[in-house]
């Protein structure tokens, strides 16, 4: 099953919107393997952020993401990193449609609210990159029967 990472940035922790992003993605049926609040250094940064380092906003872009805590969680599910992104909406969320988080909430690109995975392969590297084997947890989610017609339990 695909994983993605998810980060409720700063502006979530701050403007009180953790719970809504949170409830947004239970309600989907996706399966949360791990969380944890979290200070965020320029090393994690620099690494999570590597395709954005040289970019004119990326200086912005870490010293808000280590202005607060943040709370960092894995999700998975079948073929989820594209539909969390379906939920997340555009980057700029002037942009992002009416229905997802950025679209919903936000109002700046660089206020945006969530991270998620933006591909495969990247979910597994992200979830890995921010938490230890002992962070992440296999359970049976009985809730699986009635949200996929069949699945592998
Ligand atoms: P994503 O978060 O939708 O995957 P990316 O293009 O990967 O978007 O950019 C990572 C993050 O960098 C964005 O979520 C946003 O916080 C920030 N960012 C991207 N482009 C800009 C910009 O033009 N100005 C300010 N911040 C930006
Ligand atoms: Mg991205």
């Amino acid at each position: 099953m695909e994983r993605s990472l998810i980060i409720l940035k700063p502006d979530a922790v701050q403007r009180g919107l953790s719970g809504e992003i949170i409830a947004r993605f239970e309600k989907k049926g996706l399966k949360i393997i791990g969380m944890k609040m979290m200070s965020l250094d320029s090393a994690l940064l620099q690494g999570h952020y590597e395709e954005h380092v040289n970019k004119p906003f990326y200086e912005g872009l870490e010293k808000f993401m280590k202005s607060s805590p943040v709370i960092a969680f894995a999700l998975e599910g079948v073929d989820c990193v594209s539909s969390i992104r379906v939920i997340l909406g555009a980057t700029n969320p002037r942009e992002a449609d009416a229905g997802t988080i950025r679209g919903d909430m936000a109002m700046d690109t660089g206020r945006n609210l969530v991270h998620a995975s933006d591909s495969a392969e990247s979910g597994v590297t992200e979830v890995a990159r921010f938490f230890s084997d002992d962070e992440l947890f296999e359970y049976h989610k009985s809730e699986y029967l009635h949200v996929y017609e069949s699945f592998e339990s």
